[in-house]
């Protein structure tokens, strides 16, 4: 008789259910899945059309899925659609922005950024109907309230927004990864707490119609994978 749960260590393990594939579906599911993917784009400029919040909440629970180190979840994921706030986090990461953008970056940098077409206006931070600002926690707290360390803190958090971003995509809505440098602002605008650090802030909506983006390509399987078979 297969059991549906077991005890390892004193704790109870549930039967894992795989997502039902034969392995010919699960060639096609991961062909079609990966057809979705790479027309994912980052987009710049957005439609003033609103985005539900309840979309925005299962969007957040499928990053929240995301594996992490001895699954302490280090991650909050703060959703900020106001627009008086949405204006402050603009100003601020605006004159971060302009300093990084006139001093702090390289000439190389700033060059390998012309094809994307980036500058230190960052209006999409007013026009998206939400942002999504990712929080690492670089510790955490017990049920007692004592504080514990947590672990890969930012490869868990970096999957998470993966999967973020992922869900974005699947749901008709377009993002991009900003990071303004340095983001602390976030934390006292947001007023998070001290064990939680900004990480990526990624406005969340419609794009604009019509958009443009980059002509770039991505690189091709070769490139980017080597097999030892
Ligand atoms: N953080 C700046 C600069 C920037 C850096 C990289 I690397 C990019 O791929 C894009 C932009 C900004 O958000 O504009």
């Amino acid at each position: 008789m297969i059991k549906d749960s077991i005890v390892i260590n004193g704790f109870k393990h549930i039967k894992y259910k795989p997502v039902t594939c034969t392995p010919e579906t699960s060639v096609q599911k991961s062909l079609d899945f990966y057809h979705i993917m790479d027309t994912r784009r980052s987009v710049r400029e957005y439609a003033r059309t609103p985005v539900s919040q309840n979309l925005i909440e299962t969007i957040i629970q499928t990053a929240s899925t995301a594996p992490s180190g001895a699954h302490k979840q280090p991650w909050t994921f703060c959703a900020v659609s106001n627009a008086e706030l949405k204006s402050k986090i603009r100003k601020a990461a605006e004159k971060e922005e302009r300093e990084s953008y006139s001093n702090r970056m390289s000439e190389r940098w700033l060059k390998d950024l012309e094809p994307l077409g980036t500058d230190s206006n960052k209006p999409f931070l007013e026009d998206a109907p939400w942002l999504i600002i990712a929080f690492k926690h670089v510790y955490g707290y017990d049920e007692a309230g004592s504080k514990h360390n947590n672990y890969y803190v930012n490869e868990s958090i970096g999957i998470a927004c993966g999967m973020l971003i992922t869900a974005i995509h699947k749901a008709g809505l377009v993002t991009l990864t900003h990071t303004p440098s340095p983001m602390h602002f976030l934390s006292e605008l947001l007023d998070r707490p001290n064990n939680e650090r900004p990480f990526l802030l990624l406005p969340v909506g419609y794009p604009k119609d019509p958009v443009y983006v980059p002509d770039i390509q991505r690189k091709p399987l070769e490139a980017i994978a080597a097999f030892y078979t």
